[in-house]
């Protein structure tokens, strides 16, 4: 019977729906694969689970030679921990979960943005520290979002339904930069670059994928094309952002605010980012509903049902 490893723990619904076409072996823990379990899921393996912070690089492929694993099924829509080129080399198929992740990626996009523009993490704190003296008519005034200009960095399907949420929700002008012109059912002005985009617009959301191209593809100099009351979000990967800049451009006003969902080395936050008020930080929720990681799992397993069916996988990277 085909042998698969389970990285990393799952709904358990999940879980079931694998044991029932698989050998599985489960690993129901929370951390990411160490080295050598990697190697171990290569040899002794048909194919393996794989998610977030598991970093399969060209290194562990070179060392794992020529593996009995055939497929790595990432869990998240976000590959970039695996290197694709390097696990094609070595004979194994990549897939992903696109589709299953956007609602509530955008979602949460839309929470940030929200918190960001309108203080909200710094009134909670301001609540809960026992500070608060009461309302009064100038306090804490924050950016008003409806009619305001959004611009998307990446319009792909998360972008879209960023946009979607900006123009029909709040009444947002939408702008965007990407790689094509994209046909959208919604209005949206194209901008040359990131510094354009960055330039013409009141909130900048990140969503692009990670890779070395967009690696810093939000510079000290993006930032600082962009209007000292506006906001950034990033929902995609840390280091699309040039962490150390953002940081510098909140200390010193170039921007207004930031919603992080995601941060250059994860679990580390700096702590002069800890530190600022005008940043609203969170733990990388964006897909953290249970439906939403059965559907990412609903997926995973679908594409390993696939492979080892000889039938064409769903969703190669
Ligand atoms: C995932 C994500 O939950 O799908 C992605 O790429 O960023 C997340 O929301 C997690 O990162 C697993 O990939």
């Amino acid at each position: 019977m085909t042998r698969i490893l389970i990285a990393r723990n799952l709904p358990e619904s999940v879980v079931a729906e694998a044991r029932g076409l698989f050998d599985v072996t489960y690993r129901d823990r929370p951390d990411p694969l160490s080295r050598d379990e990697m190697l171990e899921a290569l040899a002794g393996y048909d194919g393996a689970l794989v998610t977030l912070g598991d970093a399969f690089g060209a290194d562990v492929f070179s060392e794992a030679g020529t593996p009995r694993a055939k497929i790595l099924a990432n869990f998240g829509v976000g590959y970039n921990h695996i290197d694709v080129a390097a696990a094609k080399a070595a004979g194994l198929m990549v897939t992903n979960t696109p589709g299953a992740v956007t609602d509530a990626t955008a979602d949460i996009a839309m929470t940030l943005m929200l918190m960001s523009c309108r203080r909200a993490g710094e009134g909670e704190r301001l609540v809960r520290s026992g500070g608060w003296q009461g309302w009064h008519p100038v306090q804490m005034l924050g950016l008003h979002m409806s009619g305001k200009r959004v611009g998307i960095l990446g319009m792909g399907r998360i972008g879209q339904a960023i946009a979607r949420r900006c123009h029909f929700g709040f009444g947002m002008e939408v702008a965007y930069a990407s790689r094509s012109e994209k046909t959208l059912d919604f209005p949206a002005t194209r901008c040359a670059s990131p510094e354009a985009l960055a330039a013409a617009v009141d909130v900048l959301v990140v969503s692009v994928p990670a890779s070395p191209e967009t690696h810093h593809l939000v510079s000290a100099g993006v930032l600082a094309a962009m209007q000292p009351t506006a906001h950034l979000i990033n929902i995609a990967r840390g280091d699309i952002v040039d962490e150390a800049a953002l940081i510098a451009a909140l200390e010193a006003g170039v921007i207004a605010g930031a919603g992080l969902d995601v941060y250059e080395h994860e679990p580390r936050v700096p702590e002069a980012l800890l530190a600022l008020e005008n940043a609203v930080l969170l733990p990388h929720l964006g897909t953290a509903a249970l439906e939403v990681r059965e559907d990412m799992g609903r997926m995973a397993v679908a594409n390993l049902r696939a492979f080892f069916a000889g039938e064409p996988v769903p969703n190669p990277v």
